[in-house]
């Protein structure tokens, strides 16, 4: 299989377009592509600063490497989630140090367990029977939009991809979760202390942001987080790559034509939190007297002490 532009060997053939790419035309095509959508929804400019959340994984640090290839103002922020099943947090957090050493970028280091006295296995414990991937999403979000405000930074970037979106798609319609349906978009505005938040990988299949990964030399975790096993959006990747198998395209197609629908709605409705209040411990956005983040941690408000190891620090 031969380059369709300088018939070179290819190294992918990205099926929707029938377009087989080699190395360095793949990667100059997902870098201009990358650059297209952030124009096309309007995600930011070289003027914001933008907060990268990194887990450790392709897709993150794929994001944080592009847009700062492409000259924008980034930093990575990885939070230390306190999954103590099968070292997921501390192997993940190693892959973020080894990615922050070999290509000198700014990443911040927030252990949750050390700064607010729990991980969230230990929320878990709560007797609540709440589920691990809800708990830490609130978990996420609160602190993630946090930590971004107190590094100064305007917007957040997440390496969310086209299957991770398709895939939530598909489950939102079939379970019709309207309020989740309505808030799906790779751009949401800043609004009430949330910032505004950005999904420039959403047409970027896992394919394409792995190889982007392999073929920059960029280490990231392989392994997936222990709670994810059995998680729905799991299975309905499967389904998806069935129909993407029998007809190229259709994960694209369902999903860009998903957006363009939106298109069609006020970009002001689309905000994914309709927090009218103001948490009276710390302040930030709730639709209750006091945050659910602030019920978790009663006894350990939000604490910033971030590592952040430089190398020279290191040496
Ligand atoms: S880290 Fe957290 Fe994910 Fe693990 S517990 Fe669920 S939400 S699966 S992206
Ligand atoms: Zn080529
Ligand atoms: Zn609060």
């Amino acid at each position: 299989m031969k380059c369709r532009i300088c018939k070179e060997k290819a190294v992918i053939k990205i099926r929707r377009h029938n377009l087989p790419l080699c190395r360095k035309h793949f990667i100059e095509r997902f870098e201009s592509e990358t650059r297209r959508v952030i124009k096309r929804y309007k995600m930011f400019t070289r003027n914001d600063k933008i907060a990268v959340a990194v887990s450790g994984g392709k897709d993150s640090l794929s994001l944080l490497y592009c847009l700062n290839k492409l000259g924008y103002n980034v930093t990575g922020i990885y939070i230390n989630l306190g999954i103590f099943k099968e070292n997921y947090s501390a192997n993940s957090q190693e892959y973020v140090i080894k990615f922050k050493e070999k290509f000198n970028l700014p990443v911040i280091i927030y252990d949750i367990k050390e700064n607010q006295g729990k991980g969230i296995e230990d929320l878990l414990k709560r007797g609540r029977g709440e589920k691990p991937c809800s708990v830490c999403g609130m978990v996420k979000r609160y602190l993630m939009n946090r930590l971004a405000i107190e590094e100064g930074c305007n917007v957040v970037a997440t390496g969310h991809n086209l299957d991770d979106e398709a895939s939530r798609l598909f489950g939102n319609i079939i379970y019709w979760q309207e309020e989740h349906i309505e808030h799906q978009f790779p751009v949401l505005p800043e609004e009430n202390g949330l910032l505004k938040k950005v999904k420039p990988f959403t047409f970027f299949t896992e394919k394409e942001t792995s190889l982007y990964a392999i073929l920059n030399g960029i280490p990231y975790i392989r392994d997936e987080c222990p709670y994810s096993i059995g998680a729905k959006t799991i299975k309905y990747k499967e389904i998806l790559n069935k129909l993407e198998n029998d007809s190229p395209g259709t994960k694209y197609r369902f999903l860009k034509g998903f957006y363009e629908f939106k298109n069609k709605v006020k970009i002001e409705n689309l905000r994914s939190f309709k927090g009218t209040k103001n948490c009276k411990k710390c302040g930030m956005p709730t639709t209750r007297e006091i945050c659910t983040f602030c019920m978790a941690f009663e006894n350990h408000p939000f604490i910033k002490s971030v590592q952040n190891i430089s190398i020279s620090e290191k040496e």
